[in-house]
């Protein structure tokens, strides 16, 4: 880093932008999205090309109020068209199901749409609008983030180049560049002793809604992309190696943790598409450093079981977008200071939510009675006491966005 930033200061500012947004994931690219909105400039760089970017298979749930935020900022339509309501959810333990009616405990709902198929909408809605975004730069790097000035400069199309903005975000994920540029940074972290083996299979869905499933033999999880596209996780080991995973056993396992009492039946196809998920939790704050904010997974990332990650980049970037709004229409800088503090409220709670899932319906390696007996008695206590299921829907369908501002 500090060769890159070393060449950087004698680069001429080859461009002027007013937000400089490093990573074309849904963090930046809704952010650059709803700051257009608003009549603010930005520039998008992103490290990889356009087509891995739309292909890359991660999360499948949005929140009530992230696809609001998405119908708001003009890009709802195919997500209406193609996307799934699921007014609530499958748990299935001691081969019982029990649903969880969502709309009947919280009115709100979820929507299934694969975050690949939101990434699209967001990139085609920037190229329609002319919008500057940036695919296969390298060597980004960060410069006088304590002036009124910062720079991004960047490797792009064989060229050094140098971007002068009033704003850097770093929305590059977990193994981007810009957390790296917070000093003091207090990191909060813990990883789990299980990873996601996760599929899409060309199968219509064995369920209407999705299925989270605990079992003898570890974690299941079915859900879909679309009504002839099924994608599903088991519980594995953190060090499995897919080569020990055919489709034959994937299958059997599937079928196996999948089971109830009442004939459930799962539709196999073609597997299209395998890997393995690391499982951690992870919180960085501040998240913010002078003139530069971070926003979705280069603060924070949650274990995949309570469905938040991507949800948490949109309510980030939601927050930045009004923020900078009041800077650039008001001179207001009380929201953007108040940022890290008033985010950091929702990324805890998705965290405990997340955790929460995860060492409920997952099995532990150890095989440790204690913690088998309590995941149970909370598996129990939700399917029994409207209370903790109502809890559970409220996390699951996303807080609504005034409880950020609860405490102020
Ligand atoms: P992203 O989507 O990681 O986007 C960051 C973007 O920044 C780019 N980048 C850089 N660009 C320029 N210069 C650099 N130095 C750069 N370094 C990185 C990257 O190429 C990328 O395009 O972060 P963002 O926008 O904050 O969005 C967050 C979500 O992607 C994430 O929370 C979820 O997908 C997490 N997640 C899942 N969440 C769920 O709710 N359910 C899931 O099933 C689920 N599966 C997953 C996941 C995350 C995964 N990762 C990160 C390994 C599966 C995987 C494999
Ligand atoms: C997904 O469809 O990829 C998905 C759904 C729910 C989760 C995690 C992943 O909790």
């Amino acid at each position: 880093m500090d060769n890159i930033a070393e060449r950087a200061e004698s680069l001429p500012v080859l461009m002027r932008t007013q937000v400089g947004i490093v990573g074309a994931g849904p963090a930046g690219l809704l952010l650059a999205r709803l700051l257009e909105a608003q009549g603010i400039e930005s520039v998008v760089l992103e490290q990889r090309d356009r087509e891995y970017v739309e292909q890359r298979v991660r999360a499948g749930v949005l929140e009530h109020g992230s696809a609001q935020t998405l119908r708001e900022a003009g890009v709802g339509a195919r997500m209406d068209a193609e996307g799934l309501p699921h007014d609530g959810t499958n748990l299935r333990f001691g081969l019982k199901t029990h649903r969880l009616d969502f709309v009947e405990l919280t009115g709100r709902n979820v929507t299934v749409y694969g975050q690949q198929e939101v990434v699209k909408d967001l990139i085609a809605a920037r190229i329609a609008n002319g919008a500057d975004l940036r695919f296969e730069v390298s060597d980004v790097a960060l410069e006088a983030l304590d002036s009124a000035q910062p720079r991004v400069t960047f490797e792009h199309q064989g060229n050094r180049q140098s971007v002068a903005c009033d704003f850097v975000i770093g929305t590059d994920g977990f193994h981007g560049i810009s957390r790296g540029y917070v000093p003091n940074l207090t990191a909060y972290e813990r990883s789990y002793p299980f990873a996601w083996l996760g599929i899409l299979a060309e199968a219509p869905p064995s369920s209407a809604e999705l299925i989270y499933a605990r079992h003898a033999n570890g974690f299941a999880l079915h859900s879909m992309r679309s009504p002839t596209v099924t994608r599903m996780y088991l519980q594995v080991a953190p060090d499995e190696s897919l080569e020990e995973w055919s489709d034959d056993r994937i299958w059997a396992e599937l079928h196996t943790r999948l089971a109830d009492d009442s004939g459930f039946a799962l539709t196999e196809g073609p597997i299209v598409s395998k890997g393995i998920t690391p499982m951690r939790s992870f919180v960085a704050t501040p998240m913010q450093y002078e003139r530069l904010y971070l926003a979705g997974d280069a603060a924070h990332i949650v274990p995949p079981t309570g469905a938040k990650g991507m949800n948490l980049a949109i309510a980030d970037v939601r927050l930045l977008a009004r923020a900078l709004g009041g800077y650039y229409a008001a001179g207001r800088e009380d929201l953007l200071a108040e940022y890290s503090e008033t985010a950091g409220r929702r990324v805890w709670r998705a965290t405990h939510f997340s955790w929460w899932m995860t060492t409920t319906l997952h099995k532990s390696p150890e095989d440790d009675p204690f913690d088998e007996a309590l995941a149970l008695s909370q598996l129990n206590y939700v399917v029994t006491s409207r209370a903790m299921a109502t809890a559970l829907a409220e996390n699951y369908t996303g807080l609504p966005y005034e409880h950020d501002w609860f405490y102020r």
